[in-house]
């Protein structure tokens, strides 16, 4: 909201994520050329998987290495994925004699496809059918619930009990990327940050693109030593290989350490999706290791899928409603603008008005050289003052803005009644406005410890570190108005049509 640094896109959003050339532990990762499935790169710990060297297997093709009938299966699920989801399947493999059986995971890129092996073999088919029936019923709850935070409380409690994790946490976007924590459930001994503000730069930028993009981020243990990919650069491309889709990604360094400042060791998250863009996280925690299985992943990506349809669904209705209601007030608001002898009047004063339409605290007309006002508004010379500076501002059509001093500092001495305005130009070159004025509502938000400190550089200006405490840090935010909602905005245009048609039907 005020922090000043853009930490976000700078400096946190500039660390590249996708070019690190390093995995995480719990797997061994692949990368294979299209043709013959032959080893371009691997991990360097295929040793703890496959009792073989990473030399035994580069330039080899896979088939040598797995059981009758399953390259077959690696091609065609190569060849389904044309969609972003990731299924998991069982390969066995059959290495110097032993038979071992991974749970495995392509992911076909451009130029070559990427391979990730996992120990954790798939549960039995009864396990199946009671992770069926337990996404069924969480569903169920959810649909049940009655307002958007209502659904995100059910999940989380849902998801907690579902999964295992000692907390688990939804996680709002506001405009300006910084987060809110919106739902949370989580054993009593864990931090409480619920109502809780974080800075955006603590989900940068680049971080926001890759989960969108992929279907969760798993972080089983912030205690690991980093493995290489070997050869470091792709024979193929010749560039490093590009590891944005791959869960075994090795972590940023900054993000391992904020994780042991939370107090956890394990983390999981994954994305809520609303009208095409990322809306939150479903941010799961856990104090110790924690390795779910690839089924208990995909299950958790099916929910997080739901959750999101849920909220859509929800958010939709409730903006459907408001549009009702708005529609409501403007009939009546128009049958008084043709009953009254002059438009201001019907506008400003009536049994409905401008503002209860636009929930407005107070508002004026300029027009032909006078100034009508209704409600709480600054005065008359000062109103038009305003409508001169929009006149040479923001002449363009509908404006809006819940920080009025920001954009005009002449109004900062009436603030406490003009923090928001919504003008609706009528003839913008003569300086003629209808205006709207919203008062300041002085808020106080509650941040996830100081924003201000978001980045600790050492002396040396280079090495950093992400802040330290979480304790909850108080910010008093003046001088800003309740936001405009879309809907209403969308209102005071077709007001404004209705005002012009009406003045052109007085002319001629
Ligand atoms: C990643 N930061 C993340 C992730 C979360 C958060 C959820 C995704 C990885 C994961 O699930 O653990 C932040 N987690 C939160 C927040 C809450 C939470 C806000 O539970 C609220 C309750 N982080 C910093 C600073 C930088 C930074 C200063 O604090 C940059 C200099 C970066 N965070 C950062 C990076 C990642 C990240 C780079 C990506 C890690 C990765 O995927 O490799």
């Amino acid at each position: 909201l005020s922090i000043d640094k853009n930490y976000d896109s700078e400096f946190c959003g500039s660390i590249p994520l996708h070019l690190i050339n390093l995995v995480q532990p719990h797997g061994v990762l692949l990368v294979l050329d299209k043709e013959g499935l032959r080893v371009l790169q691997t991990s360097a710990n295929t040793e703890d998987f496959l009792s073989v060297s990473p030399e035994a297997l580069l330039g080899q093709p896979l088939s040598g290495f797995l059981q009758p009938g399953q390259y077959s299966d690696v091609l065609d699920k190569i060849n389904a994925q044309d969609s972003q989801d990731k299924i998991p399947f069982m390969l066995n493999f059959s290495v110097q004699g032993k038979e071992l059986a991974f749970s495995a995971l392509v992911l076909p890129q451009q130029d070559y496809v990427l391979m990730e092996l996992e120990k954790n073999v798939p549960a039995p088919e009864e396990a199946f059918v009671r992770l069926y029936q337990h996404i069924k019923y969480i569903t169920t709850l959810m649909k049940q619930a009655g307002t958007c935070s209502e659904i995100a409380q059910r999940a989380a409690v849902e998801l907690k009990k579902f999964s295992g994790f000692d907390k688990v946490l939804v996680y709002q976007f506001d405009p300006q990327w910084n987060g809110i924590v919106i739902a949370q459930a989580k054993e009593e001994d864990m931090a409480d940050y619920l109502g809780l503000r974080f800075p955006a730069s603590d989900v940068p930028r680049q971080a926001r693109e890759l989960y969108f993009k992929t279907p969760y981020r798993l972080i089983p243990t912030r205690e690991y030593t980093p493995v290489r990919l070997t050869p470091i650069i792709n024979p193929l491309t010749q560039r490093f290989t590009d590891l944005s889709e791959s869960n075994l990604r090795s972590v940023a360094r900054v993000h391992l350490e904020y994780m042991a400042n939370m107090n956890i060791r394990a983390s999981m998250s994954l994305p809520i999706i609303i009208n095409n863009k990322l809306w939150g996280l479903i941010s799961c925690h856990h104090k110790t290791d924690k390795h779910p299985g690839y089924e208990m992943r995909s299950a958790m990506e099916l929910l997080s899928g739901i959750l999101s349809a849920q909220l859509e669904a929800r958010q939709r209705e409730e903006h459907m409603a408001l549009r009702v209601h708005l529609r409501s007030i403007h009939v009546k608001l128009v049958e008084q603008l043709y009953t009254t002898a002059h438009f201001a009047e019907g506008l400003l004063d009536g049994m409905s008005s401008i503002q209860e339409l636009l929930s407005l605290s107070g508002a004026a007309v300029v027009y032909e050289g006078n100034v009508w006002t209704s409600g709480s508004t600054p005065g008359s010379q000062e109103v038009k003052e305003l409508a001169s500076w929009l006149r040479r501002n923001k002449s363009g059509g509908l404006f809006a803005t819940d920080k009025l001093a920001q954009d005009y500092p002449h109004s900062k001495p009436y603030a406490e009644v003009a923090s928001g305005l919504v003008s609706l130009p009528i003839n913008a070159e003569q300086g003629e406005f209808i205006l709207g004025f919203r008062p300041e509502v002085i808020q106080s938000v509650a941040w996830g410890g100081n924003p201000g400190d978001a980045i600790r550089l050492e002396p040396d200006g280079k090495t950093y570190h992400p802040r330290n405490s979480f304790a909850t840090y108080q910010e008093t935010v003046r001088q800003t108005a309740l936001p405009w909602q879309l809907e209403e905005l969308e209102a005071a245009e077709t007001l404004r049509n209705a005002v012009l048609e009406k003045i052109l039907k007085e002319r001629y």
